[in-house]
């Protein structure tokens, strides 16, 4: 893979995008080659959690490859569009988390991305927006539909149809990312972060993330059964029995089979 850094370290996998002359835009050559990394990534079943970030100090992703979007035709976008979402969908759907640290410009497509993880962390001099219609385009990986999910409907809309860039403190002000750093401090809060999830029974985790996923696309009541069903999933595991006797045994040093 030329655009795409892949590195594990423990139970952590970082998946670095990598053209910082582009500012790490996303080409069919990155989004392609992060598809390629995350099946990598996916056949390691030793991996717990996952951090996608930029390469360089400037940014996480600036977006959608303006030059290689610019003379595409309707059905050219829309096979870009379709691969673009299918990325990402892989991405929210993982079968662990994923933390996005954002290490600077987030804009149109590196936003979209970002929403796309389960956790945000940004450094403190990350940008974020939606400035597809200043292109004369809508977003087009997810961005009309996750950040309304995430900031409401209102900001959302202000974003979007402003076109206006906001920095990290606004970003944290408005539930968009969960913790902001100074920039130096990002990858190693990431990890901290990371490391902490891949402690916890992964089984456990995964089903969490898909309670939580699920869930949100249904009423309480259907949210509630999926909950049951993941609940009661766990107690085929031996991480569950595994963890209880821990607990009862004052065992403080766990160490989760993943079975
Ligand atoms: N695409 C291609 N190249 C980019 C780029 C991008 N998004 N962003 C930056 N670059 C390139 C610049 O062209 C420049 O290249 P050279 O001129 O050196 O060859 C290099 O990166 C450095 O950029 P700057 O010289 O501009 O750096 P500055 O520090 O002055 O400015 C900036 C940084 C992030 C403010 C600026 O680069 C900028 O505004 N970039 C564009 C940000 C943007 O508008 N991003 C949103 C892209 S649109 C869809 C699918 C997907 C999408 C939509 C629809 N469907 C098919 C339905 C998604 C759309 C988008 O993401």
């Amino acid at each position: 893979m030329e655009t795409i850094l892949l590195n594990t370290e423990g139970h952590v996998a970082t998946i670095t995008i990598n053209r910082p002359k582009a500012l790490n835009a996303l080409s069919t050559q990155v989004l392609t080659e992060l598809n390629e990394a995350l099946d990598e990534v996916n056949a390691n079943k030793d991996v717990y959690c996952v951090i996608i970030t930029g390469a360089g100090d400037k940014s996480f992703v600036a977006g959608a490859d303006i030059a290689e979007m610019k003379d595409k035709s309707v059905e050219e976008a829309a096979a870009y569009g379709k691969f673009g979402n299918e990325v990402f969908r892989k991405i929210e759907t993982f079968r662990c988390p994923v933390i996005a640290a954002i290490n600077g410009f987030a804009l149109g497509g590196g936003c979209e991305l970002a929403m796309s993880c389960d956790i945000r962390l940004a450094a403190d001099t990350a940008v974020f927006g939606q400035p597809e219609v200043g292109l004369g385009i809508t977003p087009g990986f997810g961005g009309t539909q996750r950040l309304a999910r995430l900031v409401g409907a209102g900001i959302a809309k202000e974003m979007i149809f402003g076109a206006r860039n906001i920095k990290a403190d606004r970003a944290y002000a408005i539930n968009l990312v969960n913790a902001v750093y100074p920039l130096e401090e990002l990858m190693g809060a990431a990890m901290k972060m990371a490391n902490g999830i891949a402690k916890n029974a992964p089984i456990a985790v995964a089903y969490s993330k898909q309670a939580i996923n699920k869930g949100l696309q249904t009423d309480i009541d259907g949210g509630i059964e999926i909950e049951v069903e993941e609940f009661s999933n766990c107690f085929a595991t031996e991480d569950q029995t595994y963890g209880m006797t821990c607990f009862l045994e004052k065992v403080k040093d766990k160490a989760f089979s993943n079975k």
